[in-house]
């Protein structure tokens, strides 16, 4: 991660709250400390998304949390939009920004694009044969594994 922590403005914190804290929690980021009328959430105890009342007009922002699946941009989306987001684009491959970029957007209270991202490649179920081959007094031996989950033969 580049960005330590980051901290946005929203017009009613109790409503951000509830949005952020339901929305998130199927990426394992929950509420970690309320503070001066700021709340901050992340991961493992560390608070690095911020949100409170500001006066000050603030043009919508953009931010990406990262997922570890597709199946977790999945349940994002999902949890956000039955947290009272709008849909700004449902889960799936956006190629134009990569070819593993599987993304969703819901727009949260204040309209501010949230995203849930991941930039692994779907996982896939390896099934594999493992075939050996033996000379009969075992002076040679040899094996291979064939990955047959996509009909490739991986040596
Ligand atoms: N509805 C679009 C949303 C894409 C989007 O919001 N992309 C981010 C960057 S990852 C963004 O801020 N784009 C610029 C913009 O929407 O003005 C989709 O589903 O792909």
């Amino acid at each position: 991660m580049i960005i330590d922590h980051i901290g946005l403005a929203v017009s009613d914190y109790e409503k951000s709250k509830e949005f952020f804290c339901k929305a998130l929690s199927p990426l394992g980021i929950v509420l970690v400390t309320e503070k001066h009328g700021w709340a901050g959430l992340g991961k493992n105890g560390k608070p690095e998304f911020w949100f409170g009342i500001h006066s000050a007009a603030q043009r919508p922002l953009h931010i990406a949390f990262l997922a570890d699946s597709p199946r977790q941009v999945d349940a994002f989306y999902e949890a956000a939009l039955a947290a009272g987001g709008t849909d700004n684009g449902p889960p799936g491959i956006r190629e134009f920004y990569h070819p593993n970029y599987y993304g969703a957007f819901v727009l949260g209270p204040d309209g501010h694009n949230v995203e849930a991202v991941c930039h692994e490649p779907e996982p896939h179920e390896v099934a594999a044969t493992i075939c050996w081959l033996a000379s009969e007094d075992c002076s040679f031996a040899t094996g291979a594994v064939f990955d047959i989950s996509g009909g490739r033969a991986t040596y």
